[in-house]
């Protein structure tokens, strides 16, 4: 691992959908500064700095208000460089953690008062060594009062970490809803398994997220609007929306963050729909304290 990679659209585009007032991009990361905030010698790639300010700007570029920080993985499980993108945001910032599943209880209430609000368990191969789930669920049931956690999964082992989610004591969260295959449609056997876990337990929360991962069609990503509209309209209280900025080692493709944002009435198409989306349920995962 040499080059640094830079993931990111160097203009993305003005979107032509408007946000409501209060609309959080609720899944996005920051790199670095790097001589600040050294990558972990574990990553799985090494991208330029994608500082606080450049997600602010994007931030404000596209309409949104606030952000949702989720620690990326090449910070490891050193959170500096999130808790500094959160401190730096006028309140506007919350995150998401990263952490060692031995951390102190005095450490997860500092990282409280730092603004985070939940833990992310990684479960790709691509991006972490191991991911231990009887730890995952030992810190799992010592989190600071009203967190949740993050699960980043692909749907190849949806059925295999069931039993594992099952028994997570607190609310959670998919990233990217657990990856489904959206070629398949939106009564394809992925999107079937994914609302057989949704229908499961009701604290399930998931990200209709990720077009340009998702579907190998490319922008405007067809597929992923006609697979993952359904899901939006059919549990509107329980998904929340991010642009993935800086998009974490995308390399080929660099998504146009205007487009991405231009998904969001084509997957949520009414004003009430996006009202849940972006404002009431990210404000109730990350700011109802
Ligand atoms: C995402 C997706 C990815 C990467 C990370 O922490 C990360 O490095 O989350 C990915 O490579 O699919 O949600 O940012």
């Amino acid at each position: 691992m040499t080059d640094r990679i830079t993931s990111w659209h160097s203009n993305p585009s003005k979107p032509k959908y408007t946000p409501p007032p209060g609309a959080v991009d609720a899944h996005c990361h920051v790199f670095g500064p790097m001589a600040q905030f050294p990558f972990s010698p574990k990553a799985k790639y090494l991208p330029e700095d994608a500082g606080p300010e450049m997600l602010f700007a994007l931030r404000d570029h596209l309409g949104f208000a606030k952000n949702v920080i989720v620690q990326a993985s090449c910070h490891g499980t050193d959170n500096s460089a999130t808790l500094n993108a959160i401190a730096r945001s006028n309140g506007k910032a919350r995150g998401v953690a990263v952490v060692d599943p031995a951390i102190s209880d005095e450490e997860l209430a500092a990282l409280h008062d730092g603004g985070m609000r939940g833990i992310r368990f990684n479960f790709l191969k691509r991006l972490v060594d191991n991911a231990p789930k009887d730890k995952f669920l030992e810190v799992s049931r010592r989190l600071p009062a009203g967190w949740h956690v993050v699960i980043y999964f692909e749907a190849d082992i949806l059925e295999e970490l069931r039993p594992f989610m099952d028994a997570i004591p607190v609310p959670i969260v998919i990233d990217h809803m657990g990856r489904p295959d959206v070629t398949q449609g939106p009564d394809g056997p992925d999107m079937k398994a994914f609302r057989a876990l949704l229908d499961s337990r009701p604290d399930i929360h998931f990200k209709p997220t990720c077009p340009d991962r998702l579907d190998p069609s490319g922008d405007p990503w067809n597929q992923f609007a006609e697979a993952v509209a359904p899901l939006v309209a059919d549990y509107p209280d329980r998904c929340i929306w991010g642009t993935d900025w800086p998009h974490p080692n995308q390399q080929s493709i660099l998504p146009d963050d205007g487009h991405l944002v231009d998904m969001i009435p084509r997957i949520a198409p009414t004003a009430e729909l996006q009202q849940k989306l972006l404002v009431a349920n990210p404000e109730q995962l990350y700011w109802s304290d």
